[in-house]
């Protein structure tokens, strides 16, 4: 090769190199989604174009909860890749985990965040890493889960709802699904239908009573994920609910709705006071006004009735 001809290759190289940085890294095709089910896929484009539809053409969610709930297994249940380590995080991991896909001219983000408890307290590493899934993102939904088949919620529950709130506002609880994982399971008192429901119901009511919020929606969605969750004859991964319902669709659709029903969606601002008021506090104030009324109002009125009724021989000695 001449000397010239190997100058043009290599600031053809060269050329080629600058283009390719300057091309914005857009996220990964949504490999997974086509190795699901021929039903599922037909089904998840169906929620996808839904979004698109009404002009939606992303949805970022993030996935909080106490440790083991299920959080990285249905992040990687839902894409169909295995993304996140279903593990607990590492002690030093602070980053949440992102990943974006893309199918069909629509994104979807995940974000995976490590467990939210610290012995009986709320976890500040945990809270810290939500507070870095939510910074500089639009967030459209957040999934809370927990486990099905755990009754209890304590006060440690109500510490992380409380938590949650304090530090991003009732914009988090607004655009919340409650996703409960270990969906395979046969209740023995309760059929199973109304078993998930009396279950989805104690958690909602004590996120609402707790928050002191009753018109939190928190509509719900069961995941299995299991190796060993049934399928129906499509392949589906199913629940064992009365209409045999394929979760993964159900779970995507479900987040849709918060997505688009919300139409303005997150964004968290690490300056700003989110704390909600203490209602205790707020009553704390009246104090002052109510004693002031009942001195300087309330008495003098009432004394002087007492007076008057004197004066017409009604009463005693005031
Ligand atoms: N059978 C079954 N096991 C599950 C299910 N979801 C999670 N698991 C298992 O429960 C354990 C905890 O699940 P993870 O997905 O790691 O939970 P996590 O919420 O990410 O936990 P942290 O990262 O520690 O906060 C793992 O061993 C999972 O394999 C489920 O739906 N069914
Ligand atoms: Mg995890």
């Amino acid at each position: 090769m001449t000397p010239q001809a190997a100058m043009l290759q290599a600031m053809q190289r060269q050329a080629q190199a600058q283009a390719q940085a300057q091309q914005p890294v857009g996220p990964k095709e949504w490999a997974g989604l086509k190795d699901m089910p021929a039903k599922t896929q037909a089904s998840l484009n169906e929620v996808l174009s839904r979004m698109t539809s009404k002009g939606q053409t992303e949805m970022t969610v993030v996935f909080v909860g106490k440790q083991g709930a299920g959080k990285s297994s249905t992040l990687n249940s839902v894409l169909n890749e295995r993304v996140a380590a279903a593990a607990p995080f590492q002690p030093e991991t602070l980053r949440p985990l992102l990943a974006a896909r893309r199918a069909a001219g629509f994104t979807i983000s995940l974000l995976d965040t490590p467990g939210l408890l610290e012995g009986d307290a709320v976890s500040q590493r945990g809270m810290s890493s939500v507070k870095l899934a939510m910074k500089d993102r639009k967030v459209h939904a957040v999934v809370y889960m927990d486990r099905l088949d755990s009754w209890r919620v304590d006060n440690s529950d109500r510490a992380i709802f409380k938590a949650l709130a304090d530090n991003f506002g009732m914009d988090i609880w607004e655009r919340t699904v409650l996703g409960f994982s270990h969906g395979q399971l046969s209740p023995t008192q309760l059929p199973y239908d109304q078993f998930v429901e009396a279950r989805a119901n104690e958690l909602r009511s004590a996120i609402r009573d707790t928050l002191n919020a009753p018109h939190l929606a928190l509509p719900h969605a069961v995941v299995e994920n299991g190796s060993r969750c049934a399928t129906n004859k499509d392949g589906e991964k199913v629940l064992p609910d009365k209409e045999r319902t394929a979760w993964v669709p159900k779970f995507v659709s479900t987040l849709a709705d918060v997505a688009t029903r919300l139409l303005d969606p997150m964004e968290f601002d690490e300056q700003k006071t989110y704390s909600k008021d203490d209602p205790n506090k707020k009553r704390r104030l009246l104090i002052l006004p109510m004693l002031a009324l009942q001195v300087f109002v309330l008495r003098p009125f009432i004394t002087n009735l007492i007076r008057a009724d004197i004066k017409k021989g009604k009463g005693g000695r005031v």
